[in-house]
């Protein structure tokens, strides 16, 4: 397949980003359907119709790109490029009216080198539509915010942290995240439970967080995110673990990575 035009990419990636993020700030407070509820996880109506707008637009630019989704895939897998999406990234937070959600999306390409199974990410948009902030990078070039270069934070020791932890969707992770959430409360100076991933991820390449920590967290949550920290200067760590694009994952600004133990 021919090279895709990432600059190219990257306008398309963040005009489908805000567009599906238009529909969410239309939404917040909203009456929203509930497709699913379980334990510890909502999946509305509103997050398919956002993924199939994302869809729209990113096929309309690049109809021989395919597309790897929370809400569901298209196109040929075994293509050697693939966008990997996020349409609302924090459902649950949006679910109950919290503003702090994001649109996540990702460009990737087949490559034995890459960490994350056999794909490396070339682009990332991450789109908080509440606070209008649009995080962007491609690989090889500075993360921006807003068009402004990021930088991540030059905190070295874990009591002038503030690290934030997911518990992901199911009673395992719990289970496992609960003693990694004891160890690290009592050593950094504080901890944040946010409810996406992927604004955790762009707020360590910000330097307003210095670490992030998840296990069982999906693809979709993380790839874009996870290459805006990189192109920021920090640490993005992923490990595959069993379920479909399930990971442990652990990032952070760089300085401090050394100082934590891999969450189990
Ligand atoms: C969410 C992640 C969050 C995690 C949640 C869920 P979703 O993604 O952003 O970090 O703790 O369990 O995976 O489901 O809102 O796209």
């Amino acid at each position: 397949m021919e090279s895709v035009p990432l600059n190219k990419a990257l306008a398309s990636a963040i005009d489908a980003a805000k567009a599906a993020g238009a529909i969410m700030r239309k939404n917040l407070n909203a009456e929203k359907k509930a497709n699913e509820i379980t334990a510890h996880d909502i999946k509305l109506e509103l997050d398919v119709r956002c993924q199939k707008l994302i869809e729209k637009k990113l096929h309309a630019a690049f109809p021989q790109i395919s597309l790897l989704g929370e809400e569901g895939d298209a196109g040929d897998e075994s293509s050697d490029y693939r966008w990997v999406v996020d349409p609302i990234d924090g459902t649950v937070n949006f679910a109950h009216g919290i503003p702090h959600a994001s649109v996540s999306i990702a460009l990737q390409v087949q490559s034995p080198k890459s960490k994350v199974q056999s794909h490396e990410t070339l682009v990332g948009v991450v789109y908080d539509p509440f606070q209008d902030e649009l995080w962007t990078a491609i690989r090889g070039q500075p993360a921006r915010l807003n068009g402004r270069v990021l930088r991540v934070s030059k905190r070295r020791h874990l009591n002038e942290c503030i690290a934030s932890i997911g518990f992901a969707k199911n009673k395992t992770n719990l289970e496992r995240a609960l003693p990694y959430f004891t160890w690290l409360a009592r050593r950094v100076m504080k901890i944040r439970m946010m409810g996406s991933a992927a604004l955790a991820l762009t707020y360590v390449a910000s330097g307003r967080l210095d670490i992030y920590i998840e296990r069982g967290i999906s693809l979709w949550d993380v790839a874009a995110g996870g290459l805006i920290i990189e192109c920021a200067g920090g640490t993005f760590w992923t490990e595959a673990i069993p379920g479909r694009y399930k990971y442990r994952m652990m990032a952070s600004n760089g300085l401090v990575d050394k100082k934590l133990p891999k969450p189990k």
